[in-house]
């Protein structure tokens, strides 16, 4: 309950509230993390999200279910139908709603095998799951609505991929008036040049769109 502050947060110290933060883990799921999921259709290398950044959100997460923070799972997942996809997503990626792998599934399409979270991070009861059809956390889901009714000003994400879902969906929260802050180690890209650049951009000119810091910074300050 009270006040904490990791005082080498770039680019100031920055003060977290346990009974009024949230933790964000965005986007681990299958469909990005896995060698058969999204992540990999698209051309990627998928294995350094798990190696690099799941098991520093491990810690982020179960440092935040200790303290009470209140914990967000968010997953990037369409309606069987995709009546919630724009075309325009589907004519940049055709396999979306589409079966690459039997195991995975349908593409990023609820409650289909590629649309779990990785079980190391998995939701346990109580904590909030939020489907959304964009990248941001924010864009037609009621996520604003859910912090709001319980208080919350604060929010930590860990997350996949660092350019893409983190960064939108931290640059959504901060224009709500949230105060945002991402674990550096927690996150992850495909691409080694967006993620440095990315976290760069976000703690640049006084904390244009939040803070960043290491995972150990988070879990010492909400001992
Ligand atoms: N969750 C998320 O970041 N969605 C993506 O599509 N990421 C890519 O990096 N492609």
């Amino acid at each position: 309950n009270r006040d904490a502050i990791i005082p080498n947060a770039k680019p100031f110290p920055f003060t977290i509230r346990a009974k009024k933060t949230a933790i964000v883990m965005v986007d681990w799921q299958l469909d990005f993390t896995s060698p058969k999921g999204f992540g990999a259709a698209l051309g990627n290398d998928c294995e350094v999200l798990r190696e690099e950044a799941l098991p520093n959100a491990v810690k982020i997460l179960e440092a935040g279910r200790e303290a009470k923070c209140a914990i967000v799972h968010t997953l990037e997942a369409h309606k069987a139908d995709l009546s919630d996809c724009p075309p325009s997503k589907i004519r940049r990626c055709d396999k979306i709603g589409q079966t690459v792998d039997a195991k995975m599934g349908r593409i990023l399409v609820r409650n289909e095998p590629g649309n779990s979270i990785e079980p190391l991070v998995a939701p346990i009861e109580g904590e909030l799951i939020v489907h959304k059809p964009g990248k941001g956390a924010f864009y037609n889901t009621n996520l604003e609505f859910q912090l709001k009714r319980r208080g919350i000003e604060t929010l930590i994400f860990t997350g996949v991929t660092t350019e893409v879902c983190v960064q939108t969906s931290m640059r959504e929260a901060n224009d709500r008036g949230f105060e945002c802050i991402v674990a550096d180690d927690a996150t992850e890209s495909y691409f080694p040049e967006f993620k440095k650049a990315c976290l760069e951009m976000i703690s640049s000119q006084n904390g244009i769109v939040g803070w960043r810091c290491l995972t150990e910074d988070v879990v010492n300050a909400l001992k």
